[in-house]
């Protein structure tokens, strides 16, 4: 059945075990491979990925017309784990037109949203069960899980003509990384990150 975007729509977040949208359209897969060159300790990268190639994170998402004045809006889950002392996280991005914001509403799990701009402001927010995060428009963000065995599960809304620019996160990663240390997470300087006039 082909859903009809003219009309209002609804779905369920189960909040028993594992969660998972009672409807959705798009479920994206992000494994360890798909993840080459994000983490900062690429020995212990190829020797996680070569035991075995784990899911990082997951979307799901609803289909919407990828047109200003739609909200393009789905769950993010990013599971526990970590490649060295590095935790889990999604690639993060900005957005391809950078004045677009987005709403993220923590479903469950612990962990952090690092954020930066492009003239190389930064912050880093926690994210707990009902947290509510404002990313405001020009912020890149990336969703790390800082929990030992909870997935981090966040339901997310952003401009449907927002889009995605990868790319020149891909290159350096962001300015802060969220590492392990002595137990806890710690927000860490990037030693990769290079400043604009340096790249
Ligand atoms: C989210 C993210 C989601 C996955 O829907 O797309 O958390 O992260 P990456 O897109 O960085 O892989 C969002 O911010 N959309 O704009
Ligand atoms: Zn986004």
């Amino acid at each position: 059945m082909s859903t009809d975007t003219k009309r209002p729509s609804t779905f369920e977040i189960s909040q028993a075990g594992s969660i998972v949208p009672s409807r959705f359209d798009y479920h994206v897969i992000r494994r360890l491979s798909d993840m080459e060159g994000q983490f900062l300790e690429q020995d212990a990268y190829r020797v996680l990925l070569s035991a075995e190639d784990r899911l990082v994170y997951e979307v799901y998402e609803m289909q919407r017309p990828k047109v200003a004045g739609e909200l393009l809006h789905g769950l993010s889950i990013v599971h526990p784990g970590k490649v060295g002392n590095e935790y889990f996280m999604t690639k993060g991005h900005y957005h391809v037109v950078l004045d677009t914001a987005e709403i993220y509403y923590c479903l469950q799990g612990e962990g952090h949203m690092v954020m930066e701009t492009p003239d190389g402001d930064w912050e880093v927010a926690t994210l707990r069960r009902d947290t509510v995060l404002y990313v405001p428009p020009r912020w890149a963000h990336r969703s790390v899980n800082t929990h030992r065995s909870e997935d981090l599960v966040t339901f997310f809304a952003y401009p449907g003509h927002a889009g995605h620019d990868y790319v020149s996160i891909e290159k350096q990663g962001f300015r802060k990384r969220v590492v392990e240390q002595e137990g806890n997470p710690q927000v860490i300087d990037n030693p990769r990150w290079l400043p604009p006039e340096a790249r």
